[in-house]
């Protein structure tokens, strides 16, 4: 495993992609791999990409990828697709919408689809992402579709979220409708070459005028959470980002200098402030909870005879035992069987 890693380090493409499998499928040896390349991640920025099904997310990624190639970054790239297992067609979809970038050593294209859980996914792609960082990419994208939680989980993991939205996918604005809004760095609004454009970004407009908050607010850190909070007379204040929305026809490869200087500005607004090291340790904290909880499950299944969870479920059924109770009684039985 760590001349694997050591293969890595040295740039070799298929250590990266062995240790990118192992990662994926929970192979034998994942943990000490990780392990050994954990101290060689946190330089990457992350990029999370996400937006309704059909909005040019892969089509967009692929502009973006080139233009950071010309601009010297090296950049890989992980495509999720948490709705379904066989997705083999959009996967190769996207072969052909990337095939310009084939060829280049600078640039590393990997695809994750639902195995298992979304949990499951999650840890994954969470994983992958530090392989790919560790093997020294420069930048790292990671596409999803808005389906909701895996969103949530992309955010915990990227620095920056580009939230993509489209014209004419019917009247509504598709993220609001994904309930994915809040969580964009930057909005895009792709397919600008579209009917229907100025009235997307019209309405986006408005939603984040009415979502953000007044002017006069901070972002302040209260037990490592970042709060928002009047701004003191006369403090320096953190001020809150408003995502800038960009207009894109990824196709034609057009706004993607705008795109990226709009991610560069997040960069620097996180940077600048601090903000950075507060999102980190929260980061980490939401990890560490996630890690936790799975692992005490984990243990506690273990340790609990194989009926015994079977056996409340049915008193619950029967109205013998409330669901709290059920949760004390095998946690008792827990502790019962620890003592022995
Ligand atoms: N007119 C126009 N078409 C575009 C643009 N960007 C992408 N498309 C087209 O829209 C279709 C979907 O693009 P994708 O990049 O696959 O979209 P996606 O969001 O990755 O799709 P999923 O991964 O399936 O959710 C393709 O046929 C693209 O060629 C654009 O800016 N203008
Ligand atoms: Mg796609």
């Amino acid at each position: 495993m760590k001349t694997l890693v050591e293969a890595l380090l040295r740039g070799e493409r298929r250590a990266l992609a062995r240790l990118l499998t192992i990662v994926e499928n929970e192979r034998e040896g994942m943990d000490e791999a990780l392990a050994t390349l954990f101290p060689h991640t946190g330089k990457a920025w992350v990029i999370g990409i996400t937006g309704a099904p059909g909005t040019g997310k892969s089509t967009l990624m692929n502009a973006l990828t080139k233009a950071y190639r010309k601009a010297g970054k090296t950049v890989g790239i992980i495509a999720v697709d948490p709705t379904s297992p066989f997705s083999g067609g959009a996967i190769l979809g996207d072969r052909i919408r990337m095939r310009d970038l084939a060829g280049d050593s600078g640039v590393f294209i990997r695809s994750m689809a639902t195995r298992g859980s979304l949990g499951g996914l999650s840890r994954a792609t969470r994983d992958a992402i530090r392989v790919l960082d560790a093997a020294g990419f420069d930048i790292v994208l990671v596409e999803t579709v808005g389906a909701g939680q895996s969103e949530v989980d992309i955010v915990r993991t990227a620095q920056t979220t580009i939230v993509v939205e489209a014209p004419g996918l019917g009247d509504d604005v598709q993220a609001i409708k994904a309930g994915i809004l809040e969580i964009a760095d930057v909005l895009v609004v792709n397919k600008s070459d579209r009917p229907g454009a100025d009235n997307t970004v019209r309405s986006l407009r408005a939603m984040l005028e009415l979502g953000h908050p007044a002017s006069r607010t901070q972002l302040i850190q209260h037990h490592g959470q970042l709060l928002e909070a009047p701004v003191p007379a006369g403090e320096h204040a953190i001020t809150l980002w408003m995502p800038p929305i960009v207009r894109t026809v990824s196709t034609e490869e057009t706004g993607i200098d705008e795109l990226m200087a709009a991610i560069e500005s997040h960069r620097a607004y996180l940077d600048d402030d601090g903000v950075l090291d507060t999102l980190d340790q929260q980061r980490i904290e939401i990890e560490l909870h996630d890690r936790l909880q799975d692992a005490l499950l984990t243990r506690l299944l273990r340790v609990l005879p194989g009926d015994s969870l079977a056996g409340v479920i049915r008193r619950v059924q029967m109205r013998e035992m409330t669901p709290q109770q059920a949760v004390s009684a095998v946690l008792a039985l827990q502790d019962e069987r620890l003592l022995k």
